[in-house]
């Protein structure tokens, strides 16, 4: 091997076990994270009827992807850099059903007491040029480490499977292309973007309407047939209102 090539190789080498040394901590707080994640998807299922949390995933940033993220944002390569600058070295993904679970699943987490939310971006109410909708939150969860405690932010992304479904194949696309997508394929992106968020106000419409019967159905009969009569009577008004009264709560 020629020599310059394998002195690149062991630096390489080195700053890539140096970064796996640095990466634990981060792995802690992910394991902090989904234990947080995994208390609220429990208590739903055993003590409600309906859990907002569908399916969670989590990752470390590879060594590989770090540097890479460093370089696109013209970085120096040092730790002191990546530990101010790149947030989302931990990582989770939520995914729920319905597009308001999204900020049900965000307040939980948000008004923990030792959870510090650093910084949100909401790419549902924006949604980025290309279509892409997702809410995210980089947060700070406290590791206790031998001989100090360290607060570790971690990257949350959270959003409905159809937005879920969407990005997964953005994202293939965008690398299959080698991040330029061809015009073509970005007006259909767009368009089955477009599709995906009118599928995520249905099914949100749906589910609306199922709670209100299910509040019937648990009421007694005597009640049942007042309130029935009452909707029956206002059911625009009522209709109105509850969907207001949904997007406020
Ligand atoms: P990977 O491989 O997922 O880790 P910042 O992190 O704030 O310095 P950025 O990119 O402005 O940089 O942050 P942003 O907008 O919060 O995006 C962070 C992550 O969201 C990305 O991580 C992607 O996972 C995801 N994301 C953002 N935009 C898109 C998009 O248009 N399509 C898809 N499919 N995913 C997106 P990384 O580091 O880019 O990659």
């Amino acid at each position: 091997m020629i020599e310059p090539v394998r002195e690149n190789l062991v630096m390489f080498k080195k700053m890539r076990d140096e970064l796996t040394r640095f990466s634990v901590v981060y792995k802690f707080a992910l394991d902090e994270m989904n234990t947080k994640i995994n208390i609220l998807k429990e208590e739903f299922k055993y003590i409600h009827d309906y859990s907002p949390i569908e399916h969670v995933s989590s990752r470390l940033k590879t060594p590989e992807s770090i540097l890479n993220k460093l370089q696109r944002k013209n970085l120096d390569m040092s730790l002191k850099t990546i530990k101010k600058n790149i947030q989302d070295i931990a990582g989770i993904r939520i995914t729920c059903a319905f597009a308001s679970d999204i900020y049900t699943i965000s307040e939980m987490i948000s008004r923990q007491k030792d959870v510090e939310v650093l910084e949100i971006k909401d790419y549902v109410k924006n949604p980025k040029p290309n279509g892409y909708r997702s809410l995210h939150l980089i947060v700070t969860v406290p590791v206790f480490l031998s001989d100090r405690e360290e607060k570790v932010p971690v990257e949350l992304q959270i959003r409905t499977i159809a937005m879920d479904f969407w990005a997964s194949l953005e994202h293939k696309i965008y690398y299959k292309y080698d991040k330029t997508i061809p015009e073509r394929l970005s007006k259909e992106l767009m368009e089955a973007a477009q599709s995906a968020a009118a599928l995520d106000e249905k099914m949100e419409n749906i589910h609306n309407e199922i709670k209100v019967i299910k509040e019937f159905s648990s009421l007694d009969s005597s009640d049942e047939n007042v309130l029935l009569n009452q909707y029956k009577d206002n059911k625009s008004a009522i209709t109105a209102f509850l969907t207001h009264f949904d997007t406020e709560n």
